[in-house]
């Protein structure tokens, strides 16, 4: 059965009548169309930002406890209604089932930070420089925000953005991923129902890439947009950042990664390999904390390649509402950008196992369910990568991992930063100075130690530099500087005049003094 999936503004499904309506199909089993998208013009998602603009007034007037309590409320739905949540992951975008609850897990995380903040949301008192004088700080909500996000992480990535926009007091206009509009409505409805939010608090439009730009760009001229939100590839990340910077705005930008994992010879190497499967063939390789890289001490490369195939061959792929490691790729045309990344295979690199989509005369052995109706793709290992090849040089979103050979631990940081992102990254090493020393070199926004480049917990900073953002930092306490904006206050009651710098009194130093002896 699939479901009419429309724009909801205001707290009014719009439905724009449009003709076909864009499918939005399960990737393990192209027959089931999961939703029916009504597709908005760009006239609906400016609408939507006046909505939430004129919404957002009254929105901050609500007490910051009252709004911490409509998140709790918000986590509480969730969390009853988890399961169902999670199975329409799995049928939307192909996420296996026990990392479709993770996913969700990720919003109620959330919901338990930030319905505390809305008893917290400090400012500060300063102390003046002059008596009878105070200083503070307030944390204001920014305005309007408009979130558009990416559908590999549905419902936990929106929520980094939405939770903390509305406990701060902001409005919000969502656009989702077309390809996960059902998983949107459902978190859209969890979320205004379960919350208790007044119509025109949080307003989800449907609409394609150029569309949402246009209306974002209408929006942004006309003043109803005052912050933006986006998840998603570095090349859209870059129009955003350049459009939201000639309204004098810095967007929150998340963008891909081309993570590095570096296993130096003091490591676990089992350890190692369990992480290296986890990073890059998790969600099929389509987080953008993935692996992109391996970087391996060449003492230890050939080993490590052994165990690392030999897992790779011995995990199950298929039906993601089994226990499988990877199901299909979210939707069609991330598989026909994934089919890309294969080609930049060139004769010098080494492929273990087949490649390219599983079928019955390209199968995959130990396969879960039946392959023809989906989005399944071979995992593959390339041994060989360097830089200056197009698999080691940019983001390959997929299952697909790069293998390379370092000799120190400064050629693994110079090979780990080469390609100019700059997200996640991992190191395998039982050295404590060679850990400080890669957290020290890389130059990525979150480092793990013996772990798995993916798998971030949802209240510390998550974010990148160079291609992969522009150092802007979700989650926790961080975001709020995102949703909110400083505003200081000075507060004199002495009655007169004290102009700063100018009338403060100072002690007399006696400089020459010296202790005798
Ligand atoms: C993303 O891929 O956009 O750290 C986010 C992780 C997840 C979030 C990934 N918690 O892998």
């Amino acid at each position: 059965m699939s479901r009419l999936v429309t724009s909801v503004v205001d707290g009014k499904p719009l439905d724009s009548g449009t003709s076909p309506r864009l499918p939005s199909l399960n990737p393990a089993n192209l027959d089931d169309v999961v939703a029916e998208i009504d597709l908005a013009p760009a006239r609906v998602f400016v609408s939507a930002a006046v909505v939430a603009s004129n919404a957002q007034q009254a929105w901050a007037d609500v007490p910051a406890p009252v709004r911490g309590r409509a998140i709790a409320h918000i986590g509480r739905v969730v969390e009853q209604n988890a399961e169902a949540l999670a199975r329409l992951v799995v049928r939307e975008i192909g996420k296996p089932y026990t990392e479709a609850l993770g996913e969700v897990r990720e919003i109620v995380d959330t919901c338990d930070f930030f319905l505390g903040e809305g008893r917290r949301l400090y400012g500060q008192t300063v102390p003046s420089e002059m008596p009878d004088k105070q200083l503070f700080t307030f944390r204001n909500p920014v305005g309007t925000v408009a979130v558009i996000t990416a559908g590999n992480f549905p419902v936990a990535v929106p929520s980094w953005y939405i939770v903390p926009a509305l406990l701060a007091g902001n409005t919000v206009v969502w656009k989702p991923a077309e390809y996960s509009a059902a998983i949107s409505q459902a978190f859209h409805e969890l979320f205004v129902r379960g919350g208790g939010l007044p119509d025109g608090v949080f307003n989800i439009v449907h609409a394609d890439g150029a569309t949402t730009y246009a209306g974002l760009e209408q929006a942004l001229e006309q003043g109803y947009v005052d912050k933006v939100g986006f998840t998603g590839s570095p090349e859209v990340g870059r129009e955003i950042g350049a459009l939201t910077g000639r309204h004098l705005q810095t967007a929150c930008l998340e963008l891909g990664g081309k993570n590095p994992l570096v296993v130096m010879p003091s490591a676990d190497l089992d350890l190692a390999v369990e992480g290296a499967l986890f990073s890059g063939f998790g969600t099929a390789g389509q987080r953008c904390t993935s692996l992109g890289t391996a970087i391996v001490h060449e003492s230890i490369h050939d080993e490590f390649l052994r165990r690392f195939t030999a897992a790779v061959d011995a995990a199950v792929v298929g039906d993601p509402s089994g226990d499988v490691l990877m199901g299909p790729l979210l939707d069609a045309k991330f598989a026909e950008r994934y089919e890309k990344y294969l080609g930049w295979i060139q004769p010098q690199h080494t492929v273990h196992g087949p490649t390219g989509r599983i079928t019955a005369a390209n199968p995959r052995p130990g396969f879960a369910g039946d392959p023809s109706n989906g989005l399944y793709y071979h995992p593959v290992i390339v041994d060989g990568v360097r830089p200056g090849d197009e698999l080691f040089d940019n983001e390959t979103f997929g299952p697909i991992v790069g293998v390379t050979t370092c000799t120190s631990l400064d050629d693994a940081i110079e090979l780990a930063n080469a390609p100019g992102y700059g997200l996640s990254c991992s190191i395998y090493t039982n050295d404590p100075a060679e850990v400080f020393a890669y957290r020290r070199g890389i130059g990525a926004g979150m480092v793990s130690v013996n772990n798995s480049t993916s798998g971030a917990e949802a209240h510390l900073p998550f974010g990148g530099n160079g291609k992969s953002g522009n150092g802007s930092r979700q989650s926790g306490i961080w975001v709020l500087d995102q949703f909110t904006r400083w505003q200081s206050m000075n507060w004199d009651y002495s009655g007169k005049l004290q102009k700063a710098q100018m009338d403060v009194a100072e002690l007399v130093p006696d400089t020459e003094f010296r202790l005798d002896g």
